[in-house]
C-alpha cells in the first residue's frame, strides 16, 4: 500500500517538471559546483543523471517500467559539483546510490535494476533468449547517431552510418514479429537501445537536410512510432525539450535546465 501510493506520488511528480523525489524536496535543476549535495533519506534509491543524457535515461526507462520509487538528481556536466566528483571522480552519468550501493555505467545500473527489484520482467527468463538480447544489444554500433547531432561536417554521414546499423534491429523487430523486441510490452532490449533512436528521430527537427529512412526501414520507424507512444517514453522526457537541448548542444551552449520553470 506504501509502496503503490509512492509510486503514484512520483508519477504525479515527474510530470509536474521542476522537483522529482518522494518527498517533493529535490529540484530537478542541474546542480552545478559551489551547490551543496541534496541529502538523501534513508533507504532512498538515487540515480544522479543529466535530463537529455541518452546513457542516463536506460536506468530511469527501467526505473519506470518496473515502478520503482527513486529520486533524481540532475548533475550540471559542463560545472560539475565539487561534493559529485568526491562521490565519483570520473564525474559521469548515471551514477545509482542507495544505502548499500554505489554504482555507475548505464547498462550494469539497469541490470542490477532488473534483478535486485520486482515489478514488471524485462529481460527474458529463458537463458538462450536473453543472451540473444544481449548479444543483439552488444552488436549495435549506436555511436554514429552522435555525429548527426554533434558533428558540424559529418552530421549526415554519421545519421547515415546510424540507420544502416540499425538494420540489425529491423532485422530482429521482423524476426521476433511482435511490436517491440520484448514482446507487446518494450522490454530490456527495446529500452536500453530507445535513448539512442530518440536522438535520431529528433535531430531532423533541427537539422532538416536529415531525411527519417521511413519507405526503406518501416518496420524499425514503426517500432519508434510504438515507442514514443509508451507510457516510459512519455514520462522519460519531453521530445520538444530534447529537440531544444540539442540545438543549444549544437551551438555549443548545452542548458541542462531547458523547461524547467525558473
Ligand atoms: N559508459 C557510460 C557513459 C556515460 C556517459 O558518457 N555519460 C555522459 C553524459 S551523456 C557524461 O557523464 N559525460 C560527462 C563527462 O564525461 O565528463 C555509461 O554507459 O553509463
Amino acid at each position: 500500500m506504501r509502496t503503490l501510493s509512492a509510486v503514484k506520488l512520483f508519477q504525479r511528480i515527474s510530470s509536474e517538471k521542476s522537483f522529482c523525489s518522494l518527498k517533493m524536496s529535490i529540484p530537478l535543476k542541474a546542480f552545478a559546483a559551489g551547490s551543496i549535495e541534496p541529502p538523501r533519506a534513508e533507504g532512498a534509491l538515487r540515480i544522479y543523471s543529466m535530463r537529455f543524457c541518452p546513457f542516463a535515461m536506460r536506468p530511469l526507462l527501467v526505473l519506470i517500467a518496473k515502478e520503482i520509487p527513486h529520486e533524481i538528481v540532475n548533475i550540471n556536466l559542463s560545472d560539475k559539483p565539487e561534493w559529485y566528483l568526491k562521490k565519483y571522480a570520473p564525474g559521469k552519468v548515471p551514477l545509482l546510490e542507495s544505502d548499500t550501493v554505489l554504482l555507475p555505467e548505464s547498462l550494469i545500473v539497469s541490470e542490477y535494476l532488473e534483478e535486485a527489484h520486482p515489478g514488471r520482467k524485462l529481460l527474458p527468463n529463458d537463458p538462450y533468449k536473453k543472451a540473444q538480447d544481449k548479444l543483439l544489444l552488444d552488436s549495435f554500433a549506436y555511436m554514429p547517431v552522435f555525429k548527426s547531432i554533434f558533428s558540424q561536417s559529418e552530421h549526415v554521414e554519421g545519421f547515415e552510418q546510424f540507420w544502416k546499423n540499425a538494420e540489425i534491429i529491423e532485422n530482429g523487430l521482423k524476426t521476433r514479429g511482435t511490436k517491440f523486441l520484448g514482446g507487446e510490452q518494450p522490454g530490456y532490449l527495446d529500452l536500453m537501445i530507445w535513448p539512442f533512436f530518440q536522438i535520431g528521430v529528433n535531430a531532423p527537427k533541427f537539422r532538416p537536410e536529415l531525411k527519417l529512412p521511413r519507405d526503406s526501414m518501416p518496420v524499425l520507424m514503426e517500432w519508434t512510432d510504438s515507442m514514443l507512444r509508451t507510457r516510459e517514453v512519455k514520462e522519460l522526457v519531453d521530445q520538444d525539450h530534447l529537440v531544444e537541448y540539442m540545438k543549444a548542444r549544437l551551438e555549443g551552449k548545452p542548458n541542462y535546465d531547458v523547461g524547467l520553470e525558473s
